[in-house]
């Protein structure tokens, strides 16, 4: 499909962005630091934090400093094309009103707003695309779902089947439904994700979004494009439609002793690396618990997109 490929002719550099509960423990949990990716702080690799738990820090969640608009410029001043959000980590938490679970950042926290809608509206004002990022294997807190509790809340056993009718693929319906047109969603860590279910997403995404893309980490090579490793820079050609996905510091998620920041000539050493062998590359930024962005990230983007801004044609 020509037309669901323009996306990467067309803006090979874009804004990715792991947003979530885990972003307001910025990696410290009761006084303790641990160190790593700040969005597997609950992962029994990291704090190992149970889930009644975790699910309290809804109750405390209350982002008053995100700004829609903001974000959409830093993007722009950075010379991004389109912004990927994260809807659903491996934490189940969705960043968006959800009918499928009330686990999501309208029915469980305070701040009771949808951020999702502001930032697609934002995007759309801006002339940038936007998509979502979803966790469609992993899911941490659901009954059945990858790597999560293994039984409901009464203690009966719960199937991937049952995560995946209840929840997966209502949700996937959602972000593929109520944001209007979207660019991309970008699924994550199939694992051994069955196919037929890999499948039923993907043409969900398809038949909702006709221009959108699909992650090749959706898994059984059904996605639009190859995704190479986290924070992967080839350094060899590559055929195909294919994307890196890079860190402006060390974790996707916000780490509040994370102040490993690639300077401006390093982001674009790596963004030159990519589009130079006709790839995309997508850079993430991490915004704190309370919606923020963190300043050096800022800097950083705008720093490089000076550069690119010069050179509109790159
Ligand atoms: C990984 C995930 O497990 C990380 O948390 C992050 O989202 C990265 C982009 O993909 O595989």
């Amino acid at each position: 499909n020509a037309e669901r490929g323009q996306l990467f002719d067309e803006g090979n550099y874009a804004m990715f962005i792991h947003w979530g509960l885990y972003s307001q423990l910025g990696n410290k949990v009761d006084g303790k630091t641990y160190y790593g990716i700040g969005e597997w702080i609950m992962n029994k690799r990291m704090a190992d934090i149970p889930i009644p738990e975790y699910k309290r820090l809804a109750g405390t969640f209350h982002p008053v400093d995100f700004d829609a608009k903001q974000i959409a410029q830093l993007a722009k001043d950075a010379g991004m094309k389109y912004i990927v959000i994260t809807a659903k980590h491996h934490d189940g938490f969705a960043m968006y009103h959800s009918k499928a679970c009330d686990f999501n950042i309208v029915d469980a926290t305070p701040w009771n707003k949808d951020p999702m809608k502001e930032l697609a509206t934002a995007c759309r004002e801006a002339g940038l695309g936007f998509g979502f990022y979803y966790s469609h294997n992993q899911d941490w807190t659901f009954p059945g779902g990858g790597n999560g509790p293994g039984v409901d809340e009464q203690g009966k056993r719960a199937t991937f089947d049952d995560y995946f009718v209840k929840k997966c693929l209502p949700q996937v319906k959602e972000i593929t439904t109520e944001y209007g047109p979207i660019e991309i969603v970008w699924f994550d860590t199939p694992g051994k994700m069955p196919k037929h279910y890999v499948e039923q997403l993907v043409d969900v995404v398809h038949k909702n979004q006709p221009h959108a893309m699909v992650s090749g980490r959706a898994g059984h090579g059904l996605g639009d494009y190859q995704t190479l490793g986290d924070m992967e820079v080839p350094r060899h050609n590559i055929e195909g439609l294919w994307e890196s996905v890079d860190t402006t510091n060390d974790s996707w998620a916000y780490a509040w002793y994370d102040e490993y920041w690639k300077s401006p000539k390093e982001i674009l050493k790596r963004l030159i690396a990519c589009v130079g062998r006709g790839g995309t590359y997508m850079l993430n930024i991490g915004p704190r618990g309370d919606g923020a962005v963190p300043e050096r990230a800022k800097e950083t983007l705008r720093h490089s997109g000076h550069w690119i801004q010069r050179y509109p044609q790159v």
